[in-house]
């Protein structure tokens, strides 16, 4: 009777610790949130990660090298956009949580291929949450929403009550993706959110996303001042967008979080603040030490111009504006800060120097 008191005790701790051994399903895990995600659960708590891979002839694992090896990280092969696929992956592992990153998640490609985000971004959810709803219903499901969705602002700061007002096709898979969700929670009973993630960087971020791409572009640039080589301007679109910029990391454990709230959720994931594209350019030429007493704005429009002394070093492509833009984006965290104990910890100037001092590094390495 004694032991079995014990027992019922030890297991009672675990679970509220959360160190019970569980499994995960995390997609998009070469990724930037899901390698993140990985890195995180791995290393604070005791649960397996199936890490669900799309198989591409030539790998994209940089972000997950480090991982392959690990005893609790497993790679296996999902298809997202496959639905027997995912059934079939859903049906053996019978996860207790599956965290969705994959997608197609550069918003300016949308336009191009519509089809192929509304499959990603939105069939996709639905393909999970049927064959949780059969195989595994006690699974605790979470799926990457987007600051996109709240598009044509009405409200200086968005919230969980702002309206949607999507832009894109990408903005528009997204919402459609948090409609199925809740109908699924709500007629299924099923443990099943989706975030309201603003922009989120950092040094994994892929290359088409405009913060990485100013980085990398000012270590190629400080390259050409160091050797003497022709300055080769970076090519920018829209300087004047407003976005409320984190770093990845910090949103991870708020992700984690509303995962494992008594009452499933969505939330809002942000930094309640608002730069711009410009202010990013500036600040991060000015920690590569191109000194902002030492540049210059010249001309308007699509000839407007970032000066160095003499040397152009950034100039306007309209290639890279939109058919439709969101101007302005800033969040309203409050209720993820009180209700999920979730506090950010980097601010935007520890993102935009992390990420020139990481590109610095690799550029010269
Ligand atoms: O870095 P972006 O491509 O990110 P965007 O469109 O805000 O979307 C990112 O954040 C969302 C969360 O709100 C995610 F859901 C989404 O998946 C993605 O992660 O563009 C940011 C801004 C835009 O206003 C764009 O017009 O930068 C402007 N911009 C100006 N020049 C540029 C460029 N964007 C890109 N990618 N490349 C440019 O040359």
């Amino acid at each position: 009777m004694k032991l079995f008191a014990l027992q019922f005790a030890a297991i009672t701790f675990s679970l509220k610790l959360n160190i019970m051994e569980k499994k995960i399903i995390i997609t998009g895990v070469t990724g930037q949130d899901g390698s993140h995600m990985a890195d995180f659960l791995l290393k604070n708590t005791e649960h397996t990660i199936i890490a669900g891979v799309r198989r591409v002839s030539v790998k994209n694992h940089e972000n997950i090298s480090h991982l392959i090896d690990h005893p609790r990280f497993k790679l296996i092969d999902l298809d997202i956009t496959d639905q027997a696929n995912t059934e079939q992956v859903i049906a053996e592992e019978k996860p207790d949580y599956f965290i969705n990153f994959a997608a197609n998640s550069f918003v300016g490609v949308s336009w191009k291929q519509p089809v192929s985000h509304m499959e990603t971004n939105c069939m996709a959810v639905l393909y999970q949450l049927e064959a949780i709803r059969k195989y595994c219903p006690n699974c605790r499901y979470y799926n990457a929403g987007s600051s996109e969705e709240f598009g044509d602002i009405v409200t200086v700061q968005q919230d969980e009550n702002s309206q949607a007002r999507p832009r894109s096709p990408y903005a528009a898979s997204k919402c459609s993706a948090r409609h199925i969700v809740k109908v699924w929670r709500e007629s299924y009973d099923l443990y099943a959110v989706q975030g309201w993630l603003f922009n989120h960087e950092g040094t994994r971020r892929g290359e088409e996303f405009v913060t990485r791409k100013i980085t990398k572009n000012i270590a190629r640039i400080f390259n050409e001042y160091r050797t003497g080589n022709e300055i080769i301007p970076l090519q920018l679109g829209n300087l004047d967008a407003g976005r409320d910029w984190s770093d990845a990391e910090d949103f991870i454990d708020a992700v984690w979080k509303m995962v494992n709230q008594d009452e499933p959720k969505d939330y809002v994931i942000a930094s309640d603040e608002t730069h711009t594209i410009r202010e990013f350019v500036e600040e991060a030429f000015n920690f590569a030490g191109f000194h902002r007493g030492e540049c210059r704005w010249e001309g308007e429009g699509l000839d407007e111009k970032y000066y160095h002394g003499e040397h152009c070093i950034v100039e306007i492509n309209p290639e890279f504006y939109r058919p439709a833009e969101v101007e302005c984006l800033r969040g309203d965290s409050t209720l993820a800060r009180k209700e999920l104990d979730w506090e950010r910890k980097s601010t935007f100037l520890d993102l935009v120097k992390k990420m020139v001092d990481n590109d610095l590094k690799m550029f010269n390495a």
